[in-house]
């Protein structure tokens, strides 16, 4: 039996300054040894071969952060994920399929690299432009993930979605934040690429606003305020401009705090000129295609706030095009029973000229503002630290079982579930690896026999695949 070992990068570097020694036993040779070494040193004399023992094709190859060493043999089987600050365990089972052991100075996790058929498909969570979103299952975990998917076919054809998937996948590799969605893995099989997020087991936050169609300010303060520490987080730690803050994308997690998703429409970078972002939301200078910043969403914040307060956002219309000339041209109205409070505070979002409108990247701003009067019934650090005793989110889902998904929409959960794809062949992955050494393409080209045994072409993203690092 053959083993692949992956390991971080940067771990090595920074915690190994003699050669890492990972010792592989197995059945048929006594031991067999691997000594890893840092990237300067001769790849060749990082495989100690005890007892002449025949560790072929050793071979480290990039993905993400992450090199995996092994057997080009064995890549598609079981690996190993080495991780340096957490204890080495083994459940039962795996402790008798693999044959891995580490020095004992040395503590380490083992984990394996999930593939696409390790999950089973539960129930559809919800379907839009992108794609679909389904809950599946680990099969051996049990932990629930939401699984993103988009076909491969309709991204040849529309390169756009490609795009938006990756650049979800770029962004979210990058973030951490209790109100930003998590990416736990960025896999691929033939047909599709997915993405498995963090389940958010309490669904749309409007889902639970359906019955009352308005929510009160003290209940909207919190969520307001929730949506300003993920957007500041998104400015100010990664970058990202996320250009489509709207109902859809606010869930809630099962203790009621809210999370940002879907990132296929954030930019990196400061300063933009696209446009792409659902109408009613929309900043007036994004619509005008100027050059526009962090500061759209702002109005984006405004607007979706109006909508919790009022039931629609502030400007509508039956099209794009005329919602978008209400942006562009018309006052806000604000309805009587909105309070001077709440309209204040919007009034500051909803400025058509950005160089006006409030900017709550600023700290000396972001600081006035966590004393206006609207926000009167948060704490600031209470919130942040999601102190739930302190600051308890006003609404805590109602989840009997997650599996059951009973937070969202019975339109979508009621769909019957396609049956899993074939998952890449061990065949395919040694012809990827081979295309991979010898080109510097993103895409390679794949073939998969169908049913009656004719090759069906397909691509493979070579930049796509991830794994989260502290998920292992
Ligand atoms: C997480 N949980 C449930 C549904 C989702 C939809 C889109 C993105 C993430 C999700």
């Amino acid at each position: 039996m053959t083993q692949l070992f992956a390991f971080d990068e940067d771990a090595v570097c920074s915690n190994i300054s003699t050669n890492l020694k990972i010792s592989v036993t197995n059945d048929d040779y006594d031991d067999d040894r691997l000594d890893i070494c840092d990237e300067n040193e001769n790849e060749n004399d990082s495989v100690n071969k005890n007892n002449n023992q025949d560790i072929k094709y050793f071979k480290k190859y990039r993905s993400n952060s992450v090199i995996s060493v092994g057997h080009l043999d064995n890549r598609v089987g079981e690996s190993y994920e080495v991780k340096f600050d957490e204890v080495f365990e083994a459940d039962g089972e795996s402790r008798q399929n693999s044959n891995f052991n580490v020095n004992d100075n040395q503590s380490f996790l083992r984990a394996s690299k999930p593939v696409v058929s390790d999950f089973h498909p539960i129930k559809v969570l919800g379907k839009g432009s992108f794609g679909k979103v389904i809950l599946v299952k680990h099969n051996k975990t049990g932990k629930l993930y939401a699984q993103k998917q988009l076909k491969k076919a309709t991204m040849i054809v529309n390169t756009k979605n490609y795009e938006r998937t990756l650049t979800e996948r770029t962004i979210l590799e990058k973030v951490s934040h209790p109100n930003i969605v998590k990416l736990f893995y960025a896999l691929q099989d033939f047909d599709k690429v997915y993405l498995f997020l963090e389940y958010l087991e309490g669904g749309e936050l409007f889902f639970h606003l359906s019955q009352e169609k308005i929510m009160s300010e003290k209940i909207a303060c919190f969520y307001v305020a929730e949506m300003i520490l993920a957007l500041r987080h998104l400015h100010i730690n990664a970058g990202v401009i996320y250009r489509d803050l709207k109902p859809e994308n606010c869930l809630l997690n099962r203790h009621g705090h809210l999370v940002l998703t879907d990132f296929g429409l954030s930019k990196v970078s400061t300063e933009c000129n696209s446009m792409d972002g659902t109408a009613q939301y929309i900043a007036p200078e994004v619509i005008k295609g100027e050059t526009y910043d962090s500061r759209c969403d702002w109005w984006s914040l405004g607007a979706v706030m109006f909508d919790m307060l009022t039931g629609q956002p502030p400007f509508t219309g039956n099209n794009n095009k005329r919602i978008m000339d209400k942006i562009l041209t018309k006052k806000v109205v604000y309805p009587f029973y909105l309070s001077q409070i709440a309209k204040d505070f919007l009034n500051k979002c909803l400025n058509k000229n950005m160089e006006k409108r409030i900017n709550l990247d600023d700290p000396e701003v972001f600081k006035k503002i966590m004393e206006h009067q609207f926000f009167r019934y948060i704490n600031w650090k209470n919130l942040q630290d999601q102190n739930d005793e302190l600051e308890p989110p006003p609404i805590v889902p109602v989840i009997s079982n997650p599996e059951m998904a009973e937070n969202f929409d019975h339109e979508f959960t009621s769909l019957d579930i396609t049956p899993p794809n074939s998952p890449i062949s061990k065949f395919i992955y040694d012809h990827i690896e081979e295309s991979r050494s010898n080109s510097s393409s993103s895409v390679i080209k794949i073939q998969k026999p169908d049913n009656d045994g004719i090759l069906q072409d397909s691509v493979y993203f070579t930049d796509f695949s991830y794994t989260r690092n502290s998920f292992i």
